[in-house]
């Protein structure tokens, strides 16, 4: 795989992200980007193998079941682009239906240089695949693909594992639109997006008996730890998750067990926690079917089709540029 590459996330940028964030006067908060630094990608792998947490689950069921659909109805020749690839697994369903009829090409859009490398090893060998991929933001690489592509072919955007959930709702809507901006008239989007589902299930899915994603969560102070020199006590925190009903959304913060400092050395500050005081890592929106189909008409798309999984209420819904 040829992979084109720029800077990732720098220590600058890191630096100035934590110190802004937990200098927050009321709520401290660390933005969710970072939790996918190697360990935290490969707990987020271990994650999606939770029986609690069923959604990478049902993401692939549907590609699996129906990739065919999705793909039938697109104009070729096609330039498929996936938006944070991961390990590239569930992606093999849509690129072995497309590969069925014509020779592709696949673009991978990721940060992590170790995700690119599993994706590699995934999907380097298919026949009829060719893969580029992007060591870069998303919509930086987005805007490389695009501006590469020959006169006559689409583009197929993936953006899947409901990774748009991550998103508050009006970012989310904001970063559809400029997806759309980057494509042409016909070009597709699948997006897949976790659904509503009983609090129980979320609650489960997001706070596990083994205790993975408390790790998962905990790995964010550890890599701050890490990379910018801090000292943050992490046997002193505990990983909490909440229901927001009226957002409609998952969070998960970071509780301090008693009153505590920390120095972060290569931002240049220090930080105190009272105890019981949250540091808020993310948010995982939960959305209604028809609601993605008009955040796809407020954006410039229509949405063509959408195929829901049974068992783990989740949507993979294909929107065309218009
Ligand atoms: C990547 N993203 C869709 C996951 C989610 O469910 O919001 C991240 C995650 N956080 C905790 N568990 C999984």
């Amino acid at each position: 795989m040829l992979i084109k590459k720029i800077a990732q996330y720098s220590a600058a940028d890191f630096a100035a992200d934590v110190r802004a964030g937990l200098g927050k006067p009321g709520q401290k908060e660390l933005p969710s980007k970072y939790l996918y630094d190697e360990i935290g990608s490969a707990l987020f792998e271990v994650i999606s193998l939770l029986p609690e947490y069923g959604l990478t689950r049902a993401d692939e069921r549907l590609l699996q079941r129906y990739a065919e659909d999705m793909v039938g109805g697109l104009a070729s020749p096609l330039v498929v682009a996936e938006l944070g690839s991961g390990s590239g697994k569930k992606t093999r369903w849509i690129l072995e239906a497309l590969a069925r009829r014509q020779r592709t090409m696949y673009c991978p859009i990721e940060i992590s240089p170790a995700a690119l490398a599993q994706c590699e090893k995934e999907l380097g060998r298919m026949d009829c695949v060719s893969i580029v991929g992007y060591e870069r933001p998303y919509l930086d690489g987005l805007l490389a693909v695009a501006a590469g592509r020959k006169l006559g072919e689409h583009l197929l955007v993936l953006f899947l594992g409901s990774t748009i959930g991550n998103f508050d709702r009006p970012a989310a809507e904001e970063f559809l639109g400029e997806v759309r901006r980057i494509l042409a008239p016909g070009d597709g989007l699948l997006l897949g997006a976790d659904l509503e589902k009983p609090m129980p299930e979320l609650l489960a899915a997001y706070d596990d008996p083994l205790g993975v994603t408390a790790a998962f969560n905990l790995n964010l102070l550890a890599r701050v730890n890490r990379e910018l020199e801090a000292n943050f006590n992490l046997s002193r925190f505990r990983h909490e998750i909440r229901y927001n009903a009226e957002e409609r959304r998952i969070e998960m913060y970071l509780r301090s067990f008693g009153d505590q400092t920390a120095e972060v050395r290569k931002a240049g500050f220090t930080v105190r926690l009272a105890e019981g005081e949250t540091i808020w890592t993310e948010s995982s929106h939960k959305y209604r079917p028809e609601e993605i189909a008009q955040m796809a008409g407020r954006t410039g798309f229509h949405c063509e089709a959408q195929w829901l999984d049974a068992e783990w209420p989740f949507a993979q819904s294909l929107l065309i540029a218009e």
